[in-house]
């Protein structure tokens, strides 16, 4: 009876608990709200499971509890239990599956109109491209990486020229303007992940990957990198500013362009600049080495 009881107490204090618990999602700021509706329903799924199994071995506890007349009755087969249990496990395992095919069907159709941003994970930092005036970032390789050219920008392509490196410092996006985040690493896998957008998609060294999605509120968002990756794992953090337009337009105006950059690189003296301190830029923001 005790264990019965505890049972019921396990049950009801599980659902209690993911009710009033305050470790719930971060408040969405991205278009993937279905993302979410349909890990709701896995919760509705499971959680209706996990309540009627627990109950039903209390019931049984409590009802077939040791008594010294009860003589056990052998049944190896209920075809119409069975055909129940097959019928509701069916439905409920295709509940939970099928808004997954149409959350990743809109997940890898991008929009026409999405802005390519690059996002480059390395130990334990990260870099950011955003295409110049032309709005097309340049070709890049791992085979252009200098010192100088930390991400392998392809400086023979006109297209790369105007791109805006972003290095140890923010990365700022418009807000309501859906964007394709081309993402790679440089040396190991890691996952450009910031939660109030929902999407995340690994980066593996050697290949592209992507994901997009459009802002739908502005803000300042913290990147984390949601592989393990090294010792330095846990630093490896950022941020995202969702900004206005006319925010975000001046914002740009004020970054480095990649031709720029070489050829400050060209000139040859500094051994070490902060970006970010020469943009004015955020504190905290880390120095990078550029030979
Ligand atoms: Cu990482």
């Amino acid at each position: 009876m005790v264990v019965a009881l505890i049972l019921v107490v396990v049950a009801v204090g599980s659902i209690v608990f993911h009710l009033i618990s305050p470790w719930w999602w971060t408040p969405i700021a991205s278009n993937w709200g279905f993302i979410d509706t349909t890990i709701e329903i896995t919760f509705w799924v499971t959680g209706v499971v996990y309540v009627a199994i627990i109950l039903f071995v209390a019931y049984c506890i409590w009802r077939f509890k040791y008594r010294e007349e009860n003589r056990a009755e052998y049944e190896p087969e209920n075809p119409k239990v069975e055909w129940w249990l097959t019928g509701l496990t069916t439905l409920g395992v295709i509940v939970m599956l099928a808004p997954g095919l149409w959350a990743w069907n809109d997940f890898i159709t991008v929009p026409d109109d999405a802005t390519e941003i690059e996002v480059i994970g390395q130990q334990w930092q990260w870099s950011y491209r955003l295409p110049g005036k032309g709005g097309v970032l340049g070709t890049s390789d791992t085979r252009n990486i200098t010192d100088d050219n930390p991400l392998g920008i392809n400086p023979n392509d006109p297209n790369g020229k105007d791109d805006i490196l972003i290095q140890g410092d923010a990365l700022h996006i418009p807000i309501g303007k859906p964007v394709k985040m081309l993402l790679r690493s440089i040396d190991v896998l890691h996952d450009f992940y910031v939660p109030q957008f929902r999407a995340k998609v690994d980066m593996v060294p050697g290949t592209v990957t992507y994901f997009w999605f459009t802002p739908t509120r502005t803000g300042t968002f913290d990147v984390l990198c949601a592989e393990l990756c090294g010792v330095g794992h846990h630093v490896m953090r950022g941020n995202v500013v969702i900004d206005t337009q006319n925010d975000y337009e001046v914002w740009l105006s004020e970054q480095e362009t990649f031709a720029q950059t070489m050829a400050r690189a060209g000139g040859g003296k500094d051994t070490k600049v902060n970006l970010a301190a020469a943009k004015g830029g955020a504190p905290g923001a880390r120095t990078i080495s550029t030979r």
